[in-house]
């Protein structure tokens, strides 16, 4: 495999673009794009497994079906690939064992994407990358200029996590207390197990957070609790920052991740949640985290993190082409 840029690891670098979109090195590249895919190839900030360095690759190997790209929605009516233009923006050159110097370069790449009016799709990586992106957020739209919907097993909000301030389980707790994040534009689902605990919730409710966990899930149904979230984010701010964690999902459907926590959705769910968060709201930013190839089986976790890019993909084709999906179906208001 050839080297995309010039001090790739060995881990680095695109080996086939998401869905085989042409591959964009430089910023110059980004004018007129709507969508670029970034890999952030680092898991120096997990607390438990690692590999999801190894995670931006895998998603984008997933599938290959060929040139040119052609994903027709069958729910959304819509091909994205006719519609947008998405490229994919290679990986963020991820410096081994030294996680703040990769968030440094990952921040200056979606400030990129972002500089040229695209949509930065981005490949995780540990969800320490959260920080980064929030802060090339913030630094375009301000600290709340952007709303946050975060769907998790974990909120995320330790003020350190074993000694450690950045870690994968602390970004929300960092975007408020180094004023990148307005607490009170973070709505959160699909938390449950043992972490966060009382101490972190506290500090959530005190800093405006909303969540809503699993349990609250089934109670009401997860499409009355994505409409409250998309409510939510609408009500606070323009544009929504939409990043899903792979361990959101049951460990059943994806085992290649580094903190499972048993009793989560199910891919469908999932989805249809993502769907129908992105055709509902302008999205600002999206990701999708934590896949951790050496422990998945038979891709299966990469694969329900290349659809949930799709999902969002097509989504933002349909709001470009000035259309939402049966609205009246499931909005709230
Ligand atoms: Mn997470």
């Amino acid at each position: 495999m050839q080297p995309n840029r010039p001090h790739e690891a060995s881990y680095v670098g695109v080996g086939v673009t998401f869905c085989r979109v042409p591959l964009v090195l430089d910023p110059a590249g980004l004018a007129g794009v709507d969508i670029a895919v970034l890999g952030a190839p680092f898991d120096e900030g997990v607390s438990y497994r690692p590999g999801a360095r190894f995670g931006p690759r895998a998603i984008r190997l997933a599938e290959d079906v060929g040139t040119p790209p052609s994903r027709p929605h069958m729910e959304l009516g819509v091909d994205p690939f006719a519609e947008l233009r998405v490229v994919d923006y290679g990986d963020v050159e991820a410096v081994p064992a030294d996680l703040a110097a990769s968030h440094v370069a990952l921040r200056r790449m979606v400030g990129e994407i972002l500089a040229a009016g695209a949509l930065p799709v981005v490949l995780g990586g540990d969800h320490s990358l959260s920080a980064p992106v929030m802060q090339a957020l913030a630094e375009r739209f301000g600290p709340d200029g952007y709303a946050v919907i975060h769907v998790d097993t974990h909120a995320d909000t330790g003020a350190e996590v074993h000694g450690v301030v950045n870690s994968h389980g602390t970004p929300f707790y960092r975007g408020v207390a180094e004023g990148f994040l307005t607490g009170s534009n973070v709505f959160q689902f699909g938390l449950r197990g043992a972490w966060p605990g009382s101490e972190e919730f506290a500090w959530m409710g005190a800093s405006g957070f909303r969540w809503r966990t699993m349990e609250e899930c089934l109670d009401r149904g997860l499409d009355a609790v994505v409409a409250e979230a998309v409510a939510f984010a609408r009500e606070r701010a323009p544009r929504v920052y939409l990043t899903v964690d792979i361990d959101a999902l049951d460990p059943a459907f994806a085992p290649g991740t580094g903190t499972p926590e048993p009793g989560g959705f199910s891919t469908r769910e999932l989805l249809r949640a993502v769907r129908r968060i992105a055709t509902a709201v302008d999205l600002a930013a999206m990701d999708v985290v934590e896949v951790s190839p050496p422990y998945d089986v038979a891709g299966i976790t990469a694969l329900a993190a290349h659809r949930l890019v799709l999902e969002t993909i097509s989504a933002v084709a349909l709001r470009k082409g000035g259309r939402e999906a049966q609205p009246a179906r499931w909005e709230t208001g």
